[in-house]
């Protein structure tokens, strides 16, 4: 059956549900982006008019959400807990939505069982017959609870799943084997998906498909007002708990001497938050009204805490500018707190390096906190700086439901790692290799037309190595470039060549000129990085401001 889009969100807002803090947020989300949405589906509609979308089962089980997980975040929604997760899923459930697509959602596990067919009371039967959904969106406590109830099959039916997985999930630490022998196993990881499966918050790492969120866009009468009204000196701290503007005082006394100072920290009406004197605390706001706030605002201050969340986009967005402390070195799971445990190495270089990489200067001033004079000089600029609202295309309701729309039509086994052959063409007067336009290219998604295959510097991953080359890594590449033909083509120098199972091949060893296949085809790995190796990266275009997509990927 074919999918049409959809621009009445009523059905959606019903299924939604309410009774918890969590869903009325999702919902009022919804409600209040429905019209941004419809105008959203009318243009991409338009620019699809002649693809036939064929229109998917969903099955969507919000694990975080179910009492079974403990459900920690419904009871914190009004009183300053995380919200950008709620934020995420109201957004994922209305791109499926507006898409067309057959959706049933399940914030339960009874739902779960029901959904999938298994019988009351019997905990781990499995799935008798086939899975009723072409594909699943859950999270790690919903893969668990799936695992739990769908015994045998689980195996069986998992490329169906897909993860949404904030900070990202690397394939080191996703092989089970591997994590295990080589110190990467986490409470997490280790559900040998393919790594695409796994759908991140921000574009953390092309080993992941990159899902998002979206963020409120502005009309014309918006944009006017917000020129109109916006008040130069006036600054709003990011951070909807006392705990995060902690320590700060000196950089508030600083930033007081320039602006007035606004925040929206939670607070119960006996115990005030402790924030200097001199700060507006408005407590926490409805997401509309934390808009209407940031409209006003010139700039938008983050402390460090919470890492990559919502808040800076929507800041952006309004017309701010947003400083953060740089990190050096950088935050990650091998030396900070809050990452620890999580399945990836990444190195978070700044509160938001999202913003610091993306959109950059304007928008967003990264600078060392721990230098005042370099924090003074700062908003001395921003002042002085006059800054138009602005949103990349991937976060509108537009680029969601396109880059979606992309993976949910395309993204299939059969583009994922198999083994095929792997014919090259040097570029003229270029280091690069590219798929040699005479010969059929086999089936794969991204299409191959698009490769670029680069040989990196040692101590370079393939995400480094593709970003200096203004590219992106591609992993559904890798099947196709590990041979002894892409380094010959690379002029690697190989003495040898041997298969083995390690994140970072296919790569040649820097001193012994020994050559590396990658043995392993879940340890592809756009991250991996070693001192003693340059690596075969595949790499890709992107389109401007949907570094998801390829120019041919539509
Ligand atoms: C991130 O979660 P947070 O919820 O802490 O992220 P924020 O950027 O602070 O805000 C999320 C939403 O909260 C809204 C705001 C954002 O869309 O509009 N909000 C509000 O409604 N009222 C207010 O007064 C202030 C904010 C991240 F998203 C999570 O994935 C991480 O787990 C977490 C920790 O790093 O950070």
């Amino acid at each position: 059956r074919q999918a049409y889009f959809r621009s009445d969100l009523s059905l959606l807002l019903e299924r939604v549900g309410s009774g918890k803090e969590s869903l009325s947020f999702m919902r009022r989300r919804m409600r209040r982006l429905a019209a941004q949405w419809a105008a959203a589906a009318r243009r991409l509609d338009e620019r699809l008019r002649s693809q036939y979308r064929v229109q998917k089962r969903i099955l969507v089980h919000v694990g975080f959400l179910t009492e079974e997980s403990g459900d920690v975040f419904s009871p914190k929604v009004l009183k300053g807990g995380p919200l950008g997760e709620m934020v995420q899923w109201a957004d994922i459930l209305t791109t499926l939505h507006v898409l067309g697509h057959n959706l049933k959602i399940s914030l339960s596990v009874k739902e779960l069982q029901g959904s999938l067919g298994v019988p009351p009371g019997r905990g781990s039967c499995p799935l008798i017959g086939p899975l009723p959904f072409d594909l699943i969106y859950t999270d790690y406590h919903g893969l668990q609870q799936m695992k739990q109830h769908m015994g045998l099959s689980f195996r069986q039916h998992r490329c169906h799943i897909r993860v949404i997985d904030t900070f990202g999930t690397e394939p080191a630490y996703n092989n089970e084997e591997y994590a295990t022998l080589h110190g990467y196993r986490t409470n997490w990881g280790y559900w040998n998906l393919n790594c695409k499966q796994y759908m991140t918050m921000f574009p953390h790492t092309p080993d992941n498909s990159f899902m998002g969120f979206v963020t409120e866009e502005l009309n014309q009468t918006e944009r006017f007002n917000i020129k109109r009204d916006k008040v130069n000196n006036m600054a709003v701290v990011y951070g909807k708990e006392a705990s995060m503007w902690k320590g700060e005082e000196k950089l508030l006394t600083i930033l007081h001497r320039y602006m007035d100072i606004h925040g929206t920290v939670y607070y119960e009406a006996q115990r005030p938050p402790e924030v200097p004197a001199f700060v507006r605390n408005h407590g926490l706001l409805p997401q509309q009204e934390l808009q209407q706030l940031l409209r006003k605002a010139k700039l938008f201050l983050g402390f460090g805490f919470p890492y990559e969340g919502p808040a800076p986009l929507e800041a952006i967005a309004n017309g701010c500018v947003f400083l953060q402390p740089k990190f050096s070195p950088p935050h990650s799971s091998l030396n900070h707190e809050f990452f620890r445990g999580k399945p990836t190495s990444r190195e978070v270089s700044s509160q938001h390096p999202y913003t610091e990489q993306y959109i950059g200067k304007p928008h967003v001033i990264t600078v060392d906190f721990n230098n005042s004079q370099e924090f003074e000089t700062a908003v001395q600029d921003i002042l002085k700086e006059k800054v138009e609202p602005f949103i990349p295309y991937e976060y509108t309701c537009e680029g969601m439901l396109e880059r979606v729309n992309a993976y949910i039509q395309h993204q299939v086994r059969r583009s994922w790692p198999g083994n095929p052959p792997s014919p090259f063409l040097q570029l003229p007067n270029s280091t690069a290799l590219i798929w040699a336009p005479n010969i059929t290219a086999p089936a794969c998604w991204p299409p191959l037309s698009g490769l670029r295959l680069f040989l990196s510097p040692e101590a370079s991953s393939c995400v480094k190595t593709c970003q200096d080359a203004g590219l992106i890594c591609e992993p559904s590449y890798f099947p196709f470039i590990n041979s002894m033909e892409a380094f010959n083509g690379l002029n690697a120098q190989c003495e040898s060549l041997e298969a083995e199972k390690n994140h970072v091949f296919p790569a040649v060893h820097v001193d012994r000129r020994e050559c590396f296949q990658q043995k392993e085809p879940l340890l592809f790995s756009c991250a991996g990085v070693s001192a003693k190796h340059q690596r075969l990266c595949p790499c890709r275009d992107y389109l401007y401001g949907q570094v998801a997509l390829c120019r041919d990927c539509l």
